[in-house]
């Protein structure tokens, strides 16, 4: 039984409490309303210490009408005998130690927080009291108060009014309660903040599985209880409420490895961002570190293995970048270890060097185990899935990247002998044609108008950019001038604010090669001057097939049925003249066909839907020819190329 008076000899040893009253910012960071809180969570973190050890799984906050604050514990109980080395009772110890061996021995207590690590004897040296019980049969009690030294004129701090007693009073319970009022001297203001309190002891909950938290608000009369059976996983679906999950439950796993604690939780939802959240002892490090670090790198590693044994990847496919199976990813990663050292701006990232590799083996060898589950084949197909469309996503960011480094060169290309531009200064007046061949491109440069109208003719078939990486696109000689005719850029460079004429006209030949050209620009235009077709720019010149005539009256016919009406009209004596292209109509005629504004017939071109143009043009002008085949005869009346054309004549 531990002695009941206190003597003079004990003093000494509250020297240390004195010091933290003195410079309390040393021990607790503030003296503002973190540090008020600071000291709660030294309590509450040794109760959680019991828990986190097997000990204890209810913990119970209360805050009080007086402005204390009482945390309780069902563990083992704080030591009641006196401590061999110390002679004094270990809830003595506990309370008048200042940090007793870095918060009371790691190895005997196991892990421990770091942050708060500065111990109980913190908070009641600067509390104007504090109480403990602890229930180990019977109950037994202490109390501390901290007082105005007549003699010395100074504070005494957390000053014992006797020592550990018990009571004799019987009890059923087990554990450790302690009660204490923060100092209205030492503290700027001792109100604490419920929601804090509130948000801190769900996430301890989370953390801590299965672990019951309740926390009463008697200032408020309110109270909330945490239990979560599912621990970390349980976080990571709550994360995700309101998400939609790619699959069902979060992949989860945990495992100690040279005496580190290594678990974590994941689950990717259809989102875009990242949410990984690392704690280390249960301390949250939003700044990262070694554990983050390792977790990453190991996520990675096992998931491109997978891709490539489950043959998503084929031998000579790039590996996916990590942030492709982090798109849409929340994950919690929890770390157990000694030793713990913290760095960066706010001391909340994990410093130990040793850790990465460890967290980085840990999470390969669970997630690989996990992934040759049969029964989770779908979870992580669903996963690399996600990481193909976030990977065709990147590939085509750099892309626009590229192409706007790229632009600068193009702007700087000579022009002359190709294109024959306009005079006029207005680009919504001006007109673009491009046109197939020289023959026609010839006629044409004589046949127009040359303030508004400019000609631009291809020489061979631009290139199919669908099938075509960018630098080789950019390689093609009709590409390049056409943007830089245009002068707006390309892909996310592109502006319309600089596009030099508000109407492109594709002037080609009505048979299959010209189709095929019109196809090609569209695609071209679709995919990297998206905003030229949204806004309407783009449009198709029609050449008529038949020219009908007798002496000098004659109409022009854009298709058989026309070709009658025309025949019609002319009347008896009729001659009929095919075109078989451009190249054969003589300037006048190609004017008063196609380039005329009075007489020509053009088509506009607009997407009426992105998505169904999307996958028409990825299909017919992509290389996957099966793909194409079965489109094609699912959409047997199909117009071939141009179907996702408005006809519209201007
Ligand atoms: C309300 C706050 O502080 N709970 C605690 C224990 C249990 C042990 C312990 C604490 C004494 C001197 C190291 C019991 N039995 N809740 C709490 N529960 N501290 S604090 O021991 C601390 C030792 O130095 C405990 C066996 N081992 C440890």
């Amino acid at each position: 039984m531990a002695k009941s008076t206190y003597s003079a000899g004990d003093i000494k040893i509250l020297e240390g409490l004195d010091a933290v009253r003195m410079r309390p910012g040393m021990y607790i960071g503030s003296t503002g309303v973190r540090g008020l809180h600071h000291i709660l969570w030294e309590i509450v973190d040794n109760a959680i210490d019991e828990a986190a050890n097997g000990f204890a799984d209810r913990i119970e906050v209360v805050l009080c009408a007086d402005g204390s604050a009482s945390v309780e514990d069902n563990g083992r109980g704080i030591p009641t005998d006196i401590h061999p080395k110390q002679g004094v009772s270990g809830v003595e110890v506990v309370f008048t130690q200042l940090h007793a061996g870095g918060k009371f021995g790691q190895d005997a207590y196991g892990y421990s927080g770091g942050l708060h690590g500065v111990g109980a004897s913190v908070t009641n040296a600067l509390s104007e009291w504090l109480e403990v019980k602890v229930f180990r049969k019977t109950v037994y009690e202490m109390r501390f108060h901290s007082y105005l030294d007549e003699k010395s004129g100074k504070v005494k701090s957390g000053v014992p009014e006797y020592h550990l007693k018990d009571t004799g009073v019987k009890t059923n319970k087990k554990g450790t309660f302690v009660r204490f009022k923060p100092d209205k001297t030492v503290f700027e203001t001792t109100e604490f903040s419920l929601e804090t309190i509130s948000r801190r002891l769900k996430e301890l909950a989370f953390l801590n599985k299965g672990l019951h938290i309740v926390l009463s608000d008697e200032r408020s009369g309110t109270s909330v209880e945490y239990k979560y059976d599912g621990g970390i996983v349980d976080f990571v679906k709550y994360l995700n409420e309101g998400k939609t999950a790619l699959y069902e439950p979060p992949l989860y796993a945990k495992a100690e490895k040279d005496g580190v604690i290594v678990e974590f939780a994941l689950q990717h939802t259809d989102t875009y961002t990242e949410s990984v959240f690392s704690f280390v002892n249960n301390i949250p490090t939003p700044e990262g570190g070694m554990h983050e670090t390792g977790f990453r790198s190991g996520l990675t590693k096992v998931l491109n293995d997978y891709a490539r044994r489950e043959n998503f990847l084929k031998d000579k496919d790039a590996n996916f970048m990590g942030e492709d199976f982090r798109e849409g990813l929340t994950a919690i990663i929890c770390v157990k270890l000694k030793n713990v050292q913290f760095e960066g701006q706010t001391k909340t990232k994990l410093g130990n060097p040793e850790v990465k590799p460890i967290v980085e083996n840990v999470t390969i060898d669970e997630l690989d185990a996990l992934s040759r589950n049969r029964k989770l084949e779908e979870t992580f197909e669903n996963v690399i899935k996600k990481a193909q469309a976030a990977a065709r996503v990147r590939i085509a960011t750099r892309k626009a990247k590229e192409i706007a480094r790229a632009n600068k060169s193009i702007e700087a290309q000579n022009l002359v002998g190709k294109l024959a531009a306009c005079s006029g200064r207005k680009p919504e007046l001006n007109e673009l044609f491009i046109v197939e061949g020289d023959s026609a491109g010839g006629s044409a440069k004589q046949a127009r108008v040359r303030q508004t109208q400019a000609i631009l003719p291809l020489r061979g078939k631009p290139l199919n950019v669908e099938k075509k990486k960018l630098d080789q696109i950019l390689q093609n000689e009709e590409i390049r001038t056409i943007i830089s005719a245009l002068g707006a850029g390309l892909g996310a460079n592109f502006d319309l604010e600089d596009l030099r004429y508000h109407k492109v006209i594709i002037l080609s030949d009505a048979d299959q090669d010209g189709a095929h050209i019109r196809a090609i620009l569209l695609t071209f235009f679709f995919r990297y001057m998206r905003e030229l077709v949204n806004n309407g720019h783009v449009y198709i010149g029609m050449p008529p097939l038949y020219k009908v005539y007798k002496k000098d009256v004659f109409e022009y016919a854009y298709d058989d049925n026309e070709l009658q009406k025309a025949i019609e009209k002319v009347g008896k004596g009729y001659q009929i003249q095919r075109y078989k292209g451009l190249g054969e109509m003589d300037p006048e005629q190609l004017w008063d066909t196609t380039m005329n504004p009075a007489t020509r017939s053009l088509m506009q071109v607009t997407v009426e839907d992105a998505a169904e143009a999307e996958k028409m043009i990825t299909v017919l002008m992509g290389d996957q020819i099966e793909d194409r085949k079965r489109y094609i005869q699912q959409h047997a009346n199909f117009n071939k190329e141009d179907s996702f054309i408005k006809e519209v004549r201007k």
